[in-house]
């Protein structure tokens, strides 16, 4: 999906309309400080059309990375709608399924050897703290490794532990997390962009290396405008209909469990 931008600085990400109208609409908004420059479109050789982004890391040596997936539901209401008309059923997600947790399927998934998707994506919100604290560490990448995070043991402790071996040897870099996860907020608070947008799968990106640290706001690939007329809190329950995606569930624990650990 991502390849190395034309220019020094910038990467390209594979092209998505409903993501190019988000970047567009977030160049304009309050928000702006917080994504990546968004540099236009892109053609690659072979005829893919690509966007092309400010690279976050280009100013970091050797930076640690950590993707966290912020929201408490991680798929549309429209593909729960399709997924309902007309089931369409998914082996290659009944096999991620169980090569995590063979029990997961029920005795009719068994047998057909497929789940629907969002049936699949409910799952993995409840076997990663996205249920419970509406986020999840998605992706670690530390001294050139990534470990995509999939397991199913996600509690509050777990995830302070995981924060912390990432933080290990950086204490200055905690303060700076805080402040800039305050910073987001505050702004998410103000911003007409979050207040037109549902936000699904989209996430937080933290980086630091010796010297400085920062966290952008990524992937608006499932990011969609709301209905006109209707408002959303990002905080309240979701329910079929209501559009509502706990944005703000994710951001609070995030800010709540950085300030417990400097406590500590
Ligand atoms: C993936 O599941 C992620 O949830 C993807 O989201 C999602 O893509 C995939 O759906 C789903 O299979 P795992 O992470 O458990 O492998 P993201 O791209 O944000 O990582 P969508 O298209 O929903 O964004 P499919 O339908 O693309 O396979
Ligand atoms: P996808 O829609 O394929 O999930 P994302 O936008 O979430 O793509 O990006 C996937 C990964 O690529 C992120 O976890 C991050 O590590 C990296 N990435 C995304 N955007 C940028 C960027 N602007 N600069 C540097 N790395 C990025
Ligand atoms: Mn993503």
């Amino acid at each position: 999906n991502f390849k190395a931008g034309p220019e020094p600085g910038t990467v390209l990400k594979k092209l998505c309309p409903k993501e190019e109208e988000c970047f567009q609409i977030l160049m304009q908004d309050l928000l702006r400080p917080y994504v990546p420059v968004f540099k236009g479109q892109v053609t690659s050789e072979d005829g893919d059309l690509y966007l092309q982004l400010q690279d976050l890391l280009s100013d970091y040596v050797q930076p640690c990375v950590m993707d966290c997936k912020v929201g408490v539901r991680t798929y549309l209401e429209e593909e729960l709608s399709k997924a309902k008309e007309k089931p369409k059923l998914r082996k290659d997600m009944y096999d991620k399924m169980i090569q995590i947790d063979a029990q997961a399927p029920t005795l009719e998934e068994h047998a057909a050897k497929a789940v629907t998707k969002p049936r699949y994506m409910v799952w993995r919100e409840t076997i990663s703290s996205t249920a419970t604290l509406g986020f999840r560490i998605e992706m670690l990448e530390e001294r050139g490794h990534q470990f995509r995070r999939v397991q199913n043991d996600d509690g509050r402790e777990q995830i302070k532990m995981a924060f912390m071996e990432v933080l290990s040897g950086h204490a200055s870099i905690l303060p700076r997390y805080i402040q800039r996860l305050r910073a987001i907020r505050a702004t998410l608070a103000v911003s007409e962009f979050f207040q037109t947008h549902e936000v699904i799968g989209s996430s937080l990106l933290f980086v630091h290396d010796h010297n400085h640290a920062s966290i952008w706001l990524i992937d608006f690939a499932k990011t969609v405008s709301l209905p006109p007329e209707l408002h959303i809190d990002h905080y309240s329950a979701w329910k079929v209909g209501n559009h509502e995606d706990g944005y703000l569930i994710g951001i609070n624990n995030l800010i709540d469990i950085f300030v417990e650990l400097q406590a500590a």
